[in-house]
């Protein structure tokens, strides 16, 4: 679609309109639009970058990245910083399963992938007798898995492979905990996003912790664990979850354990539950080393000469060209901003951390530059731009992973504040005139019960989130979002989609900020919104 450039019209609150009746309308700079040159370039990276495999932290390909952006950041005129750490990368190379039968079978399994951080076999494996323990189950209340259902009774004397059952919890933005602020386009969430009720992904898996170490006081040496109500396909090789053992990443769990898909898993229950298993071989080989990472801050001065500032802010490691499209988002954005320089600064921040299972804390920007956020009058958190929908469809009674026909609907997630409310009237008007397809649902977690909901998006957005300062953390969350892909997620990106993206919900957006801090500062002052300098 043709990127619009148009004046936009600002829904006043009636507060001011008796303060300012002159200025019910409010000019915006007119917004940037990518030329034809740059929506190419942009096409050629993503392309380019999804070619040379995953961006795992710390990996080559990753630091690639992080390299090419940042300079491609400076030479296009920005002040960049580049952060540096060392972390131990988990490395998972070789995976496989097999079960020794008593009649002198050895039956080799597929799996779906690994267990990240669990553990590091070697290429020999390791054997044991299977104990199964049921299943993990899932709180209706919480939504969040419990292992107090797990059987960890009876487990052999000498040594066990647990096996059980686990399900993935589901997320429902429409209960308490989430309160929908606003769509693209008005569109009714019911209908046009009945995602918002059931909001189903196997990335929830991330909400599934296990006792690795108690585990192995009780003699578990490896685990497998198998999908449940999910096609073999979804979950494929999903990164998940991501939890690994406490410290730095230089120790980690002993317990090197796989996934396997549902008819797999049935297959095992059920050649354990006849007694015909003797044992089985787990194998990870998932050695382990240092590495460096990079997080780079890039700074474009507005025109204004404040010190007035939006971050925008994203994370560079993952598996597939959506989940960390984001440092390529950015750099676009900040080539087209650079052209048609906005009154306000923004802080363009690409972080690392976001897949190291906690090993590297992605918010430690924040301790590093304590200036951006002091600075920071508006946040917008840009991931997984161009996501298109695939679920499992139910319809013949066994799962089956295929696209649905949409977009992945544009979930951003909002604080909730007098202070932000009125940015975020402006975030959802940034989306008129987009296309029918794309589907935002901007919902904002609440406080149930004394607990606040999960802000979900890359670790420092929640910290962003939960501050004061005005934060639209724009997230769709696609099932394949943590799994790594063949063909690195290239099938599932519409780039043109991107396009729209950047145009409406992060140009538009940027630019009403800053022509409300600078051109129309009183309407600005008067909501005490974002008291600009
Ligand atoms: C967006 O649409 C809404 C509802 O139609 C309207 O109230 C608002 O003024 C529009 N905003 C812009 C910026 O065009
Ligand atoms: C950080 O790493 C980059 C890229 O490897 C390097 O150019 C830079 O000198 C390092 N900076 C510091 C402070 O070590
Ligand atoms: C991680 O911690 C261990 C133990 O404290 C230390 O020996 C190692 O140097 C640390 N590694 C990194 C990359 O900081
Ligand atoms: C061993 O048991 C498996 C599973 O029941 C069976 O498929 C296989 O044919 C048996 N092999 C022999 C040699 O009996
Ligand atoms: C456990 O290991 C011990 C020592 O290796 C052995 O004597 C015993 O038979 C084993 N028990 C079982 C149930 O395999
Ligand atoms: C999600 O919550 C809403 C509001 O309570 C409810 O109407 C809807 O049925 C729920 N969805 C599911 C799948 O339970
Ligand atoms: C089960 O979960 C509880 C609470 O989250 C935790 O304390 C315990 O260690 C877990 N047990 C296992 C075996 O993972
Ligand atoms: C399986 O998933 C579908 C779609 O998310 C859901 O409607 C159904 O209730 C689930 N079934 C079970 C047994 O969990
Ligand atoms: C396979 O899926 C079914 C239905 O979702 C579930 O009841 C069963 O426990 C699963 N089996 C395993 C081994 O996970
Ligand atoms: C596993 O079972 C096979 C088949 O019974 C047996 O030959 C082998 O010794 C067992 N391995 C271990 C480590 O128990
Ligand atoms: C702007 O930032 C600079 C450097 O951090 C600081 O010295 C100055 O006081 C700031 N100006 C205002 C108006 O806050
Ligand atoms: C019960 C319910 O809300 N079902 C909806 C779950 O989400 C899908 C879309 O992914 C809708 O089609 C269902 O109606």
């Amino acid at each position: 679609m043709e990127p619009r450039s148009r004046s936009l019209y600002l829904r006043v609150p009636f507060l001011f309109h008796s303060l300012v009746p002159s200025a019910l309308s409010v000019a915006a700079a007119t917004a940037p639009t990518l030329t034809q040159a740059d929506q190419q370039r942009f096409h050629d990276r993503l392309w380019q970058t999804n070619l040379r495999g995953p961006r795992w932290t710390g990996n080559d390909n990753q630091n690639t990245l992080t390299s090419l952006v940042s300079q491609s950041m400076q030479f296009a005129g920005l002040d960049v910083q580049i952060l540096n750490y060392t972390i131990d990368r988990w490395d998972p190379q070789w995976w496989s399963l097999s079960l020794a039968l008593k009649n002198g079978t050895v039956v080799g399994l597929p799996t779906t992938g690994y267990w990240p951080y669990s553990g590091d076999s070697g290429v020999a494996g390791v054997t044991a007798p299977i104990h199964d323990a049921g299943t993990f189950s899932v709180s209706d209340v919480t939504e969040k898995a419990v292992n107090s259902s797990l059987n960890l009774q009876n487990l052999p004397a000498n040594g066990s492979v647990l096996f059980f059952d686990n399900p993935s919890p589901t997320h429902n933005y429409s209960l308490p905990g989430y309160k929908l602020l606003g769509t693209s386009r008005d569109i009714d969430a019911v209908t046009e996003i009945p995602e918002i009720g059931n909001l189903t992904n196997p990335h929830w898996q991330s909400a599934k912790t296990l006792d690795f170490t108690s585990l192995k006081t009780l003699g578990v040496s490896a685990v497998i664990a198998s999908w449940v109500n999910t096609s073999d396909d979804d979950a494929a090789l999903q990164f998940l979850p991501n939890d690994g053992a406490p410290g730095n990443g230089s120790i980690h769990y002993d317990v090197p354990s796989l996934y396997v898909g549902n008819s797999t898993g049935e297959l095992i229950r059920g050649l354990v539950a006849s007694g015909e298993v003797d044992n089985a071989t787990v194998v990870l080989n998932a050695p382990s080393y240092e590495v460096s990472s990079h997080t780079v801050i890039s700074h474009l001065s507005g025109t204004a000469g404040t010190n007035d500032t939006i971050i925008v802010y994203t994370h560079s490691d993952g598996p597939s060209i959506i989940e960390e499209n984001g440092p390529i988002l950015l750099l676009t954005m900040a080539e087209a901003l650079v052209r048609q320089r906005p009154s306000i600064n923004i802080d363009f921040v690409i972080t690392t951390g976001h897949m190291s299972g906690g090993h590297l804390n992605e918010s430690n920007w924040m301790a590093s530059r304590p200036d951006l956020l002091a600075n920071a009058k508006a946040a917008v958190v840009c991931e997984h731009f161009g996501a298109i929908e695939w679920k499992d469809d139910f319809s013949t009674g066994i799962p089956v992973y295929q696209p649905t026909g949409r977009l992945e609907p544009m979930w951003t997630m909002a604080n909730d504040s007098s202070a932000s409310d009125f940015l975020h009237e402006l975030y959802i008007d940034a989306f008129n005139g987009t296309s029918d397809s794309l589907r935002m649902a901007m919902v904002s977690p609440q406080v149930v019960d004394g607990t606040k909901s999960t802000w979900y998006g890359a670790g420092g957005s929640s910290i962003l989130g939960y501050s004061n300062i005005p934060t639209v953390g724009i997230i769709p969350q696609p099932d394949y979002l943590w799994a790594s892909m063949v063909d690195g997620g290239w099938s599932r990106l519409n780039i043109s989609e991107a396009i729209e993206q950047i145009h409406s919900c992060t140009f538009n957006y940027y630019l009403t900020i800053a022509s409300l801090c600078f051109d129309d500062r009183h309407i600005l002052q008067g909501t005490s919104s974002i008291p600009c300098s």
